[in-house]
Order: C-alpha cells, then sequence, then structure tokens
C-alpha cells in the first residue's frame, strides 16, 4: 500500500479503472460510486469534473494526480491538513478525516465530515 500525499498545489485522487481494489483492510469495504463504471472511467478522463461533482472544486493551478489501483499495489490519499488547526492534537485531528478524504474525492475540513 502506498500513501500519497495531498499539498496545496497538488491533489490526489484514486480509482481503479479495471474492477474496484480499494485499501478494504484500512477502509473498510468500498462505496457503491467507487465501483460504477462511470466513476472509475471518468475519474482518469476527466478528474476535475468528478471532483466537482463530488462538491470539492479545485483551483486551475492546483495539479490533479490519479491513482489507478491494482490487485497488488492500494493507494491511500494523506489530506491536507486544513488551516486553523495549529493547535490540535493528533487524536483531534484524526477525528476530521473522512473515508472520502483518504480516496481523495473531498478535502479534509475543520468542520468535520462534509458528507
Ligand atoms: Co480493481
Amino acid at each position: 500500500m502506498v500513501v500519497i500525499e495531498n499539498t496545496p498545489s497538488c491533489h490526489n485522487v484514486v480509482v481503479c479503472t479495471l474492477c474496484s481494489c480499494y485499501p478494504w483492510p484500512v477502509l473498510g469495504l468500498p462505496p457503491v460510486w467507487y465501483k460504477s463504471a462511470p466513476y472509475r472511467s471518468r475519474a482518469v478522463i476527466d478528474p476535475r469534473g468528478v471532483l466537482r461533482e463530488f462538491g470539492l472544486e479545485l483551483d486551475e493551478d492546483v495539479e490533479i494526480r490519479v491513482w489507478d489501483s491494482t490487485s497488488e499495489m492500494r493507494y491511500l490519499v494523506l489530506p491536507e491538513r486544513p488551516a486553523g488547526t495549529e493547535g490540535m492534537s493528533e487524536d483531534e485531528l484524526a477525528e476530521l478525516v473522512t473515508r472520502d478524504a483518504m480516496i481523495g474525492t473531498a478535502k479534509v475540513s475543520l468542520s468535520g465530515a462534509s458528507r
């Protein structure tokens, strides 16, 4: 398993174009949309558009990298730390992290789980 880090200039998204490979030991069962044909094909062709449909609008100057999972290689996104969390403990930060943030279809926000 490989963990890829989101930064202010680069956002990572995980997909499995072939089937539905997923880091299930860490994240549990994949959401239904992860296994859907539209997500699997469009995440590669139009990642910015797909993220927009998830409610995630990224600036044009933010690079989007799409990681295609296989049975040998699974990816997990390390979300970007949101502003205003400087004084928070590791446990408090962990509570902000959502499943979707670790797939890359959401960011971590101070308001917690947004979906
Ligand atoms: Co697969």
